[in-house]
């Protein structure tokens, strides 16, 4: 897997960059056998249901060892590293389910907003690499990104006036922080919306503020996917988070 120079530009243009096959058979067959596994672990709180389907469960590595050699993946850290250009840790872990019929949409938004307002982190010094453990065609909600808009800052993000609790409206299919639709339409007849249908292993690295979004899965496959972040250790949050560890991790083991 070469990250040459060229790739490394195209990202910082694009806000986002692909990997194809990161992961092999075997890795995504081992990911995969521990998913239904986690039904048994709905009760726990890094375990986010929707009408009692598992939308996310977050630090996946604290329960299966499979997901702990996952986030260490020596090229993950490596391309991670070279985009950021500074030595990392894990900020945030996990994993996105869209079950056949049901899996639901996640609205246009920006991560970066979360993880400034509600986490404490200055700068968007920080990467998320998003890897497919299905092939995954139109019919399954792939990522959705707009190209370029990382380089607008959070100036987009809107507000939602929701009632009640505001944790799970950073989790759930009611996001507290999307986009003005205004500038997503501006962007989208601009840069254009690409819809990232791929096969199973492969890896899309992309800019906290980058547009992106995903519909909701109505064919009968499943949408098993992994979102890896990874923030520069010159980042570490600067005021105590609020969201628990599990959302906004306060272990700054570097990986390098
Ligand atoms: O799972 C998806 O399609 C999108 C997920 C996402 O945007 C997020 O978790 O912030």
């Amino acid at each position: 897997m070469k990250l040459d120079d060229g790739k490394i530009k195209d990202y910082h243009e694009k806000g986002f960059l692909i990997f194809e096959n990161m992961l092999n058979k075997d890795e995504i067959i081992s990911l995969k056998d521990r998913i239904l596994q986690f039904e048994n672990h709905k009760d726990q709180s890094n375990v986010i249901c929707e009408d009692d389907e598992i939308r996310s469960v977050f630090a996946p590595h604290k329960i299966f060892e499979e997901y702990d050699r996952l986030y260490r993946h020596k090229e993950l850290i490596n391309i991670s590293s070279k985009l950021i250009d500074e030595e990392i840790y894990l900020y945030q872990y996990k994993i996105n389910l869209k079950k056949p019929f049901v899996g639901k949409w996640w609205e246009w938004h920006q991560d970066f907003p979360y993880w400034k307002l509600d986490d404490g982190i200055e700068n968007p010094d920080m990467v998320s690499v998003m890897i497919y453990l299905d092939d995954v065609d139109v019919c399954q909600g792939p990522l959705m990104i707009i190209p370029g808009t990382h380089k607008i800052g959070i100036e987009a993000f809107e507000k939602k006036d929701l009632d009640g609790d505001s944790l799970i409206n950073s989790l759930n299919s009611n996001l507290k922080y999307t986009i003005d639709k205004q500038m997503i339409k501006e962007y989208a007849d601009k840069n254009g919306i690409k819809t990232l249908s791929y096969g199973a292993g492969t890896a899309i690295f992309f800019h906290p503020n980058l547009f992106h979004a995903s519909t909701g899965n109505l064919s009968p496959y499943t949408r098993d996917t992994v979102i890896i972040t990874y923030n520069s250790l010159k980042n570490i949050p600067t005021v105590e988070a609020k969201r628990p560890e599990y959302i906004c991790s306060r272990d700054f083991e570097s990986l390098n």
